[in-house]
């Protein structure tokens, strides 16, 4: 047998640089690099490995967390068709990536983590940063990924590397296992060396399948479909990601059947396809929350009914209302008691349209879900048309950004009162222009992940749209963006605070309390003094980015214009009002409110919660 001596660092990189998949006859390098931050963990062995081999492409992050993220959204703007590997030193570093994990894992992103560990040999313990514990040696903080991981291992023999290195292949491309790989590197084993086989190298390339649905389900969901009075279709981010939006839109011009959008299926279809009902859920437009209440069949697909899609199981009121699953996980096509239907999302509604040739819904269901739209599209226009303040509204912006920004852009975002307005207002016009993380809806995504997109697509202009608070955790990456030479455009929505938690804060008794950025009163002890005088402008100056302040809505139509012409990251900061939120439509979220309590705000809330609960539906017929 061939062999080369290599260190285990080295033959990690050597194996990441051949890894290659295919979907539909084209081919791509699955691993477009690898992103990192060098401490004593990993500087001698990965970070001399990645030195000594030019073939995988080394970025340097500000924060462990960020390069997850910018990791997870560029594997997720390709379709989870490529990704990027991420090395971290052994403790805080290491950590750090733990909540990139658990994005990554809970939107079903492919992403290797590669964290440094402890000495395999023990010899010089405790290290520094390492976690001592009293009962184990075989402990330390890495064991912390292990709920946040598709796949988890720890190499503490350099032979181990290529049983890991496959099982990890193996998770990554699996369209059903997919998220986070961790692979924990002990500093020692990294830096160890062996004879590796030849094989180890070459390159591999791994298909990205097409699971088929099983026969007697299929046909048995023609037959249910055809028998369904008011069928509607949940569209959800496999639909994206299997890339069947093409398939889709043939199956529901042909059916006539309503189509509703989950936060990372939105785009499914053009907001103004006739079968377009727009967001469904606790975010939801009301056409879509009505069509879902009456519904006596809901075809979901790619999605995993998460609480903002169900209304915390409220939106389903139809007593005789079943469920059709389209999921590539088994685990997804069953929930809700439905008929699985366990395939790809793209050969699976193929299929369903052969099945269902000549059906197509009733006459006044159409008619129905036209007028929603038409009455819809006036709502947006409405909110698009606001002219307030300023502070100006949240709505006009998202509106002004939509008019502004080409069919192809993107606009990205992930935690805050933006999430579900862009849900519900945006106008998506491409499969890959509206880029959510909502199954983690974790603040400091927006800019890190915008990096991410914009990477995966440099044709494509990158609206981040991220809040005050967000901005606040996390924006480190301008700077990478900036030594990349990746332009993202970066609005930030300045309402010194909290406006989604402390909206949710008065509907549930609490006067908003501890969620604005103010001073801490003198008189009262409690954060209600003046706003804090933060300049988020000058702090994204300070960090490289050219950056403009608006104030009135001309100011921010000026901006974009001179954001647009800049060649760097450019971050438009604007004051929004906080309290003119746009409302809820049709729709609820199971948040619990206290059962005792001294203050009449709460008393009430609990007392509208108690009835609203009445709505929830555990269980479905089979
Ligand atoms: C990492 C993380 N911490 C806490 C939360 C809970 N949370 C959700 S939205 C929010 C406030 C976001 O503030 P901002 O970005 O200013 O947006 P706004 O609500 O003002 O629109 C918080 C604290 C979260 N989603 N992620
Ligand atoms: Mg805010």
């Amino acid at each position: 047998m061939k062999t080369r001596r290599l260190t285990m660092s080295q033959a990690l990189t050597s194996f990441l640089a051949n890894q290659f998949v295919e979907r539909d006859g084209h081919e791509t390098a699955f691993f477009a690099g690898m992103w990192g931050i060098f401490g004593h963990g990993n500087v001698a062995g990965i970070g001399q490995a990645l030195h000594q081999q030019k073939m995988l492409r080394y970025y340097l992050a500000r924060n462990e967390q960020a390069m997850v993220h910018t990791a997870t959204a560029f594997a997720k703007m390709s379709n989870r068709l490529r990704t990027f590997a991420c090395t971290s030193s052994i403790g805080p570093g290491a950590t750090n990536m733990i909540t990139g994990a658990a994005t990554a894992t809970i939107n079903r992103i492919p992403v290797l983590l590669l964290p440094g560990d402890i000495f395999a040999r023990r010899n010089v313990a405790p290290v520094l940063q390492q976690l001592e514990c009293n009962y184990s040696q075989d402990i330390s903080v890495n064991d912390a990924f292990k709920p946040v991981s598709r796949y988890w291992d720890r190499i503490n023999r350099a032979d181990q590397l290529p049983y890991a290195l496959l099982e990890a292949m193996r998770v990554l491309t699996s369209p059903s296992d997919t998220g986070a790989v961790t692979l924990a590197l002990p500093q020692d084993v990294q830096a160890e060396s062996l004879d590796y086989p030849e094989e180890l190298f070459e390159k591999r390339t791994w298909r990205i399948t097409r699971p088929l649905v099983d026969r007697a389900s299929l046909e048995e969901a023609g037959r249910t479909i055809r028998s369904a009075k008011q069928p509607l279709i949940i569209a959800g981010g496999g639909v994206i990601y299997s890339e069947a939006t093409a398939a889709l839109a043939q199956f529901v011009e042909r059916s006539g059947i309503p189509v509703v959008e989950t936060q990372a299926g939105k785009g499914s279809l053009d907001f103004d396809h006739p079968q377009n009902l727009g967001a469904v859920g606790v975010t939801g437009t009301p056409g879509a929350n009505i069509i879902a209440r009456e519904a006596d069949l809901v075809i979901a697909i790619g999605t995993r009914l998460s609480d903002f899609t169900t209304a915390s199981r409220t939106a389903f009121q139809n007593p005789d209302v079943r469920f059709s699953n389209i999921n590539v996980a088994e685990s997804d096509a069953q929930k809700h008691s439905a008929l699985p239907l366990t395939g790809d999302a793209r050969a699976t509604l193929e299929e369903l349209t052969r099945v269902l040739q000549g059906y197509r819904v009733d006459d006044r269901y159409g008619a129905r879900v036209s007028a929603f739209k038409k009455e819809w599209e006036g709502e947006v226009n409405r909110l698009y048309g606001l002219r307030h303040g300023p502070p100006v509204s949240q709505s006009e912006i998202i509106g002004t950004v939509n008019n502004f920004s080409g069919p192809k852009d993107v606009v990205v975002c992930a935690a805050g009162s933006l999430p579900g307005d862009l849900h519900k207002l945006w106008r998506a016009r491409d499969p890959k222009g509206y880029h959510l993380e909502y199954g983690y809806s974790c603040m400091g995504y927006e800019i890190a992940g915008g990096l991410g997109v914009k990477m995966a697509d440099p044709s494509r202009d990158v609206y981040v749209m991220v809040g005050d608070g967000s901005y606040l955790l996390m924006s480190s990456e301008i700077v990478t963006s900036i030594q990349e030479g990746y332009k993202l455009n970066i609005i930030v929505l300045d309402n010194h605070g909290f406006s989604s938690i402390g909206g949710l804060s008065q509907s549930v008794g609490s006067s908003g309390f501890g969620t604005d950025y103010r001073f801490r009163g003198s008189d009262t002890g409690q954060l209600d003094g003046e706003y804090l005088p933060v300049d988020l402008a000058a702090n994204a100056a300070s960090l490289g980015a050219h950056s403009i302040r608006a104030v009135s809505h001309q100011d921010f139509e000026r901006a974009l214009q001179e954001a647009r012409a800049q060649d760097r990251t450019t971050v438009i900061v604007i004051e929004v009002d906080k309290e003119m939120r746009v409302p809820g439509y049709q729709s609820w979220w199971d948040v619990p409110v206290a059962v005792v309590s001294e203050v009449d705000a709460v008393r009430s809330a609990r007392e509208a919660y108690e009835e609203a609960l009445k709505k929830e539906r555990h269980f479905f017929k089979k």
